[in-house]
């Protein structure tokens, strides 16, 4: 069994692949390449209910599924601060209601999908936060037990997406392990942390050691190279990730998150899931020749 790939779709409107634009076209392209699902923006007082249901039910007749509801956190993708870590409340409530609604829309679907969370601050200050980490860290807790429960009453998962220094907080949830701290002192069913390649190379040690030790908490995959250009134009090894994620039965899905995206989104669509396809075919040859000899 190989293992199962996305793409986020808002990553592709910086190219030209705006689904909300042209949905189907996008969806078709993303199909034929062989992908399994798309995760689509969590956005329900932006995005129309008609609009959004009307691309659903086209990627669904498609034969693709939605694994995830992308939040948009960072102010420069919201155009607002959503902070679950902000020690200003009306900020972090307003992170925190947003996170609910999003909810909601997930809870709409029949297998509804995980959506994604992150504490992303309304500035990032370089070199390190100014704000104590042990605030920024109780507040992040305190929202997510909040948004977890609220979830798990509606059947939705949640993951934790650790973002690097530059985008998020400097010195707080950067790297995948930090990540997974907070996943095993929360400890719900229904929460888990997700790896985006691009931060996790920046922030954790070797790419593979981090997931190991995400383990069994590992819910869902943002795919990119060091880079953040499609996997194999960088220095990550993909051979070695994809022997680690079938080591680990990794059963998630393995979403495309190249910004901004080139050379083109076609491109980047059939580039990606051909290399990983052929990365697996390498892994599964491997094993077969260790088992021979
Ligand atoms: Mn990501």
């Amino acid at each position: 069994m190989g293992h199962k790939y996305s793409v986020i779709l808002c990553t592709l409107a910086s190219s030209g692949g705006n689904v909300w634009e042209k949905p189907r076209e996008v969806l078709e392209a993303v199909a034929e390449a062989g992908y399994d699902g798309v995760d689509l923006d969590a956005e329900p007082d932006r995005i129309e209910a008609s609009l959004f249901n009307r691309v659903k039910e086209m990627a669904f007749s498609l034969g693709l599924k939605v694994p995830a509801l992308i939040g948009a956190w960072a102010p420069w993708h919201a155009g607002e601060v959503r902070d679950l870590a902000s020690t200003d409340e009306s900020e972090r409530r307003h992170g925190v209601d947003y996170a609910k609604k999003s909810v909601d829309l997930a809870a709409t679907f029949e297998e509804p999908p995980v959506f994604e969370i992150v504490a992303s601050p309304a500035q990032s200050e370089y070199p390190v936060t100014k704000t104590p980490i042990h605030l920024l860290r109780a507040n992040f807790i305190q929202s997510t037990r909040e948004i977890t429960e609220y979830a798990a009453e509606r059947n939705v998962e949640i993951a934790i997406e650790p973002i690097n220094r530059f985008e998020g907080y400097a010195g707080f949830l950067n790297s995948l392990v930090e990540g997974k701290g907070i996943v095993d002192e929360i400890d719900a069913p229904n929460l888990g942390v997700l790896a985006d390649f691009f931060h996790v190379n920046m922030e954790d040690g070797p790419l593979n050691d981090a997931l190991r030790a995400a383990g069994d908490r590992l819910m869902h995959i943002h795919l990119a190279d060091n880079n953040r250009q499609t996997p194999g134009t960088g220095h990550i090894d993909f051979l070695d990730v994809v022997r680690t994620l079938n080591a680990m039965n990794f059963s998630g899905y393995i979403s495309l998150d190249s910004v901004p995206c080139k050379p083109d989104w076609r491109t980047a669509l059939t580039g990606t899931i051909d290399f990983m396809k052929q990365m697996e075919k390498m892994a599964a040859l491997q094993e077969r020749i260790a088992k021979a000899v």
